[in-house]
Formats: C-alpha cells, sequence, structure tokens
C-alpha cells in the first residue's frame, strides 16, 4: 500500500500508478515508454480532462537512484492530482500532466538491494574484466553533451556514456517528448539535495534569452514554497548557482524549446543529505505542490 510515511520499492511505486489508471480511467492512463537496461518498465502517467485547449508539463524524477525524495515527491503530486482532481483548481485541470516518477528504475533498486548512494543507471561494462558499471543519466541527454562536468572514465560518478543518449532511460524519456504531439510548456526534474531552483543553462555558465522569465517564476515558486513549508530555495542558473554540467536533462528540454525548464533540488541542504528521514517526505512534497501550484498558475495567463 502507497504511502508518504515511507520510502517504496519499485514495485510499489508501480502498482500505485496502474491502481490510479484503474480507479480512473477517464482521468489517469499509464505507458511503458520502454524498458530499462535490466529490462524494467520505464512508466510514464498522464492525467488530464481531455480539454484541447490544455498546456502540458512533463515532471520526473528518479533520475538519480538515491535521491529518493525526488519519486516520493512526484508520487505525491501524483495522488493529490488525481485523487481530488474534481476539487483541484481550474490550473492544475487545465493542464495535461505527464508524470515519470523513477527515470532510472535499475538504479533505485539497486539503491534498496545493494549500495544506498549508487546514483547512475546499471549498465553492465561492455568489456569484461573491466570493473565499472553504470552511466549518469543526467550526462547522458544529447545537448552539449561530453563537456564541462561530464567524465569520459566509465568508473566516475559523472561519466555521460560513450555517446549521447547511448542509454535506454535518457533515450526513452527524449524520444517521448520528442516523439509525442504534446508541445510540452514546461519540463520540470526532481532532484535531491540543497534546496535549489535551477533553469539553463547548466554547460557553461551562461544564460539563455528569456532567463528573467525563468527567474522570475522561480521566485515566485520558492516564495510559494517557503509560505508553505518553510524551506528556503535559492533560484539561478544550473551553472552559476551550483557548477558546469554537461548533458542534462533540464538543458536538452530547453534546447527543443520548452520554455519552463528546471531542476529542483530537494532538502535537505546537506544534515543528512541523500538519507533523508521519512518523516520529511510529507513536508517535503507538500510545499513542493504549492511551487508546482504557481507554474499550474503561470501557465493558465500564457
Ligand atoms: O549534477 C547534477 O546532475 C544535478 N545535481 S545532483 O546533485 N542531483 O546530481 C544538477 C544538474 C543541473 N543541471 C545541469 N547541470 N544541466
Ligand atoms: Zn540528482
Amino acid at each position: 500500500l502507497m504511502t508518504w510515511k515511507q520510502y517504496h520499492r519499485l514495485d510499489e511505486i508501480y502498482g500505485f500508478l496502474n491502481y490510479l489508471a484503474k480507479t480512473y480511467p477517464a482521468l489517469v492512463t499509464v505507458q511503458s515508454i520502454g524498458k530499462s537496461h535490466q529490462g524494467n518498465d520505464l512508466k510514464v502517467l498522464k492525467i488530464s480532462n481531455g480539454d484541447p485547449k490544455n498546456k502540458a508539463v512533463f515532471i520526473d524524477g528518479g533520475i538519480h537512484a538515491r535521491e529518493w525524495i525526488s519519486p516520493a515527491t512526484v508520487t505525491y503530486f501524483i495522488n493529490q492530482i488525481a485523487e481530488n482532481f474534481d476539487i483541484e483548481s481550474d490550473d492544475i485541470k487545465n493542464i495535461d500532466w505527464y508524470f515519470m516518477p523513477v527515470v532510472n528504475p535499475d538504479g533505485y533498486e539497486f539503491t534498496h538491494t545493494s549500495d544506498r548512494l549508487w546514483r547512475k543507471n546499471r549498465r553492465t561494462p561492455p568489456v569484461t574484466g573491466r570493473v565499472c558499471s553504470g552511466i549518469d543519466l543526467n550526462r547522458n541527454f544529447g545537448y552539449k553533451w561530453g563537456g564541462k562536468g561530464s567524465s569520459n572514465n566509465p568508473c566516475s560518478e559523472i561519466y555521460g556514456g560513450r555517446r549521447a543518449f547511448s542509454e535506454p532511460e535518457s533515450k526513452a524519456l527524449a524520444d517521448f517528448i520528442t516523439n509525442s504531439a504534446t508541445n510540452f510548456s514546461a519540463y520540470l526534474t526532481y532532484h535531491s539535495y540543497g534546496q535549489y531552483l535551477l533553469y539553463p543553462w547548466g554547460y557553461e555558465n551562461v544564460v539563455p534569452p528569456d532567463y528573467q522569465d525563468l527567474d522570475k517564476l522561480g521566485k515566485k515558486i520558492a516564495q510559494a514554497i517557503q509560505e508553505t513549508g518553510g524551506s528556503q530555495y535559492k533560484v539561478g542558473s544550473s551553472s552559476g548557482l551550483l557548477y558546469p554540467a554537461s548533458g542534462g536533462s533540464d538543458d536538452w528540454a530547453k534546447a527543443q524549446g520548452i520554455k519552463y525548464s528546471y531542476t529542483i533540488e530537494l532538502s535537505d541542504t546537506g544534515r543528512h543529505g541523500f538519507i533523508l528521514p521519512t518523516s520529511y517526505i510529507e513536508p517535503v512534497a507538500r510545499e513542493s505542490l504549492a511551487g508546482l501550484r504557481v507554474l499550474a498558475n503561470q501557465l493558465s495567463k500564457e
């Protein structure tokens, strides 16, 4: 049974997605957009009232295996919007929501069974005798792939792979966004930790022409988060606020023309880091949902 008092295994998360699709067939649909390296489904859940005037938003989590608060937060959004759709605001109702809560299912399971701090996917080395597994999916996307802040060493935590989109997980996500007839207005990717709202570019310390729009909305989102749960988020460009890192999903989405592309680094600021206690799940997810409502409100005005 799904709760937000614990972190869940992949089969529980996928069971929850399937349950919602079965319970609300007119509102919720689940599809597998591909398979991971180890053969796990890559599932996307859509929530839509079917209005053709709707804007579309893509939200993912779990690109990095050890960042457990991310799938927990994305599934919280799914639960709130699906279970309470009738009483939701028009801003929320007038969006086609696409959620991919676990982009890296193999890595996520590996953090439950073997190595709690695993980050990358579980790609096995190409040559027997080579020791290091895994590619950093957030260095494997095809915009400025292989540049600053990524490594060509397979043993590095930021190994980008041998080429852009070499990995089934990043490829499936990108193909889904590219090949769907939907024009997405926003792309949000949830990570941890640090409490940052980051916009492009990540590959280098430069900003896109419309960065002031992203900065302004980011600050409004951060304000709503703070007013709701008290957490303070810093807002700025990825490369400026954090460090340059190329091949990220956010840069790729922005380069596809998706205006509001953000990486959200959830709580905390480092006391617990990736090993965030379960008592944080509900407060973090709740304040994050307040931020998401600000985005929905912005899209309703565009
Ligand atoms: O380094 C990353 O991939 C992200 N931080 S994390 O601690 N979750 O690993 C930040 C990514 C920011 N976006 C880009 N650099 N494109
Ligand atoms: Zn991350």
